[in-house]
């Protein structure tokens, strides 16, 4: 099953806002005229497929897609997992609906999986071997999880993991790769060693640059000689006290597809990192060159371009901090609730190697923003949970949208940010659907 192919319902409405209405709307009943505005009697028809009026449509920013009618994605079943959404089974690639990523600490069963080639076969923790290795490493050797654990203070972080690609859906023109919307990120606590005791108990040369990772997985295409991804963080991130090497998540086992048995946590980060089925590690003495550390993989232009562009590879630049961000967890989109009583709304937010400083819902199409009730991190690198409530004023079809800002004073877009050729921080406000009765 792949999904790629599909246009999405933004690529039909950027091409041809129209056809896209007809297609959306039936033939006869378009609610966009020749402009892209939506007309009176468009609101009308609107208002009738969603079977409820639209309070605030006044404030309907023109062209607007109602989030009620987001296509559902296929389900399957992944083992250990609970209704991720499979966008591609080879190699496995399954999101978490944003309403089952409510939990504070998102649990084994509902963290996404990425996957860039075949994970490994026949695991035995008990013959598992790290290597330590890299010109700019000084005593290269090898650990066993349990030398591991003997040797390095044993540690358990809650820490954020989101792909690099998250997002990727909304872009148009269409970019390459898992059309991931906003499930590609999680929050479980990892357990394990920190990444520093064991670079620094092995040596780290005053040359260092980079710290790279191989995992056990293999290339898609079964080639013994190419590697899945390899990729890596600066020295400096590498020695962060929240960089880890796990063996744990959430106090069990790392799930399989998650990366079983060790595994790297450089957090904040694009996941991709964040080395599953950990075999080695290597300290460079350059930037890493492993598989995907080149543009265009993980890499976005330098400057803004426009969409659809070729961008030449040296005017790229690796994706370090991952972008503000946050998403609303409750209720799940599509509810309904009693315009009488107040509805709870809440989610997380969190801002790469940074802060959240505050979150804002909206329930009239951005009109007016109010604050919501910002917990701190249970750790740095861990996402942040609001909660406020909303009250509508007549029954109806209403969005809530949530905007963060982090403590550098940068806040999410309301509309999808710089396109780029790989599709990648993709930030813009998560939307959800609300009908009050
Ligand atoms: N060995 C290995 N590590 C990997 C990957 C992979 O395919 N192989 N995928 C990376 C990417 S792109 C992401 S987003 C995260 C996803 O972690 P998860 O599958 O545990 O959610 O793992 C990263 N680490
Ligand atoms: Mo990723």
């Amino acid at each position: 099953m792949n999904k790629q192919q599909q246009p999405s319902l933004n690529d039909l409405y950027s091409k041809d806002p129209i056809a896209a209405d007809k297609i959306i709307w039936g033939r006869r009943s378009s609610v966009l005229n020749r402009r892209g505005f939506l007309t009176s009697s468009g609101l009308l028809t609107m208002s009738a497929a969603l079977g409820m009026t639209i309070p605030f449509a006044r404030f309907m920013p023109a062209g607007l897609i109602p989030v009620a009618f987001a296509a559902d994605n296929a389900q399957q079943i992944i083992a250990g997992k609970n209704d991720l959404i499979i966008l591609n089974d080879r190699p496995l690639n399954a999101e978490t609906p944003a309403h089952l990523l409510d939990d504070e600490v998102t649990p084994n069963a509902r963290m996404f999986i990425r996957n860039n080639g075949n994970p490994p076969e026949n695991v035995d923790p008990g013959n598992w071997e790290l290597e330590i290795a890299g010109e700019s490493c000084l005593r290269p050797i090898s650990f066993s999880i349990d030398e591991l654990k003997a040797r390095f203070e044993t540690v358990t972080l809650q820490l954020q993991l989101e792909c690099g690609g998250n997002g990727r859906s909304e872009f148009v023109p269409a970019t390459s790769g898992n059309q991931w919307t906003t499930g590609a990120v999680g929050c479980p606590t990892f357990t394990g060693v920190r990444l520093r005791d064991v670079l620094n108990y092995c040596g780290v040369a005053q040359d260092a640059v980079y710290v790279g990772y191989y995992g056990a997985d293999t290339h898609p295409s079964g080639n013994p000689d190419l590697d899945a991804i390899s990729r890596g963080v600066p020295i400096a991130k590498a020695l962060e006290r929240e960089s880890l090497i796990a063996w744990a998540m959430n106090g069990e086992d790392i799930p399989f597809q998650n990366g079983y048995p060790l595994r790297l946590v450089c957090a904040g980060w694009p996941g991709s990192v964040s080395g599953k089925w950990l075999k080695r590690l290597v300290i460079r003495d350059r930037v890493h060159d492993g598989e995907k550390m080149a543009a265009p993989s993980y890499t976005v232009p330098q400057l803004p371009v426009a969409p659809g562009s070729r961008v030449p590879d040296e005017d790229m630049r690796i994706i370090e901090s991952m972008p503000v961000k946050s998403l609303v967890t409750f209720p799940q989109s599509g509810t309904s609730h009693d315009f009488r009583q107040r509805l709870t709304v809440r989610g997380h937010a969190w801002a790469g190697d940074n802060q959240i400083s505050a979150v804002f819902i909206s329930s009239d199409f951005g009109a007016t923003w109010l604050p919501t009730a910002v917990r701190p991190a249970a750790n740095r690198l861990a996402w942040q949970h609001w909660q406020s409530w909303v009250q509508f004023p007549e029954p109806g079809y209403y969005e809530i949208w949530a905007r963060a800002m982090d403590d550098q004073g940068r806040s999410q877009p309301m509309v999808v940010p710089g396109w780029n050729p790989r599709g990648y921080l993709n930030n813009a406000c998560h939307r959800i659907a609300v009908q009050a009765v």
